[in-house]
């Protein structure tokens, strides 16, 4: 039967996610649209059939239309619809951070510990990209020997109004942290950022760009070049060095134009253009995931590393030392 998802949060990628599952997404629709602006939730509804509009996000799931929750508040929000929602008894597509600091997704953990099976798939899209699937793949394989060292490249054309430098590590290099963890099947147990001069178009206060410097439990060195006001377009990419081979992705994005005695291509401009692929593969899988049952994908653990591996970036950052990463004991529930 069709899945009735309550979507909580009509930002940026929460209406995005709303056109998504009305759109592109088989198998669901938008029953309850939550946002804390009763307005804004009433205009996002309208636009659906069958939607209700709601400011409270407990409320939209206690209606009987309602079978999962996808969470796109902004992150200081999640922990309380993460909860409710486990009170409820309803799946989870949460979009990241989990929680913006690891003694919260610590406390979801204890939670879907207490529920005894996964509840929640967090939204780290690069996961599900075509090209970071192919690079997982290629290093799974062995087809590089043992993987040594990635270099990341994350660059945004500006930073909305508000975006602190603590953002810089929480909700953009977060991605590559994720991505590392993932990529190398590793832990990251020291961040270490050095700042270059900043950029002339960087705002008051962030020192833009930056250099984090990751080091993983068995050794290998990520380094993630972040600037998030390059002003020119929305580029990640990511390079495997390993022993026998090397393999980058993120390049050439999209077409490659030749015309009128020159070659070139375009630069996407934002994460909805670039990982729209990745989006859509992403909220599909947990659509068919949660229609069978079943959780998969990054998980409350995956969160909680990424968001310990962030505090420490955070006073890395504030202070130019090398800060070790404190990770708790992995659950049973994830494999520990
Ligand atoms: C934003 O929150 C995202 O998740 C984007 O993927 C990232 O590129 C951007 O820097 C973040 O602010």
């Amino acid at each position: 039967s069709t899945l009735g998802v309550a979507v909580v949060g009509t930002g940026r990628m929460g209406s995005d996610h709303v056109r998504r599952l009305d759109e592109v997404i088989s198998g669901a629709r938008v029953t309850a649209v939550v946002d804390v602006d009763a307005e804004r939730a009433k205009g996002v509804a309208r636009r659906l059939q069958g939607a209700a509009a709601y400011t409270d996000a407990a409320a939209a799931m206690a209606a009987p239309d309602v079978d999962a929750v996808l969470i796109a508040s902004p992150g200081p929000a999640h922990e309380a619809a993460l909860l409710a929602a486990f009170a409820h008894d309803l799946p989870v597509l949460c979009e990241k951070p989990l929680t913006p600091d690891p003694a919260a997704a610590l406390r979801v953990l204890a939670a879907e510990t207490r529920l005894g099976r996964r509840r929640v798939q967090v939204g780290f899209m690069r996961r599900y990209d075509a090209e970071y699937l192919r690079l997982k793949a290629l290093l799974d394989g062995g087809g590089l020997g043992r993987p040594l060292m990635l270099h990341c490249r994350h660059r945004n054309v500006a930073t909305p109004p508000g975006f602190t430098e603590q953002m810089m590590i929480n909700d953009s290099v977060v991605h590559e942290i994720d991505a590392a963890r993932w990529l190398l099947g590793e832990e990251i147990t020291a961040v270490t950022v050095l700042k270059p001069r900043p950029s002339e178009n960087a705002p008051e206060g962030l020192s833009d760009p930056q250099l984090v410097l990751l080091e993983t439990a068995g050794g290998a060195v990520v380094d993630v070049e972040i600037f998030v006001n390059c002003g020119f377009g929305y580029q990640v990419g990511c390079e495997a060095v390993g022993e026998r081979g090397t393999a980058r992705l993120g390049d050439a994005h999209g077409l490659y134009v030749t015309a009128a005695g020159r070659w070139g291509g375009e630069v996407a401009q934002d994460y909805v253009t670039r990982f729209e692929d990745a989006y859509d593969r992403q909220v599909q899988r947990w659509v068919d995931a949660t229609r069978r049952g079943e959780t998969e994908g990054p998980g409350v653990w995956d969160g909680y590393a990424a968001a310990a591996v962030c505090e420490a970036g955070v006073r890395a950052q504030a202070t130019g030392a090398r800060v070790a990463v404190e990770l708790a004991a992995r659950p049973a529930l994830y494999g520990g």
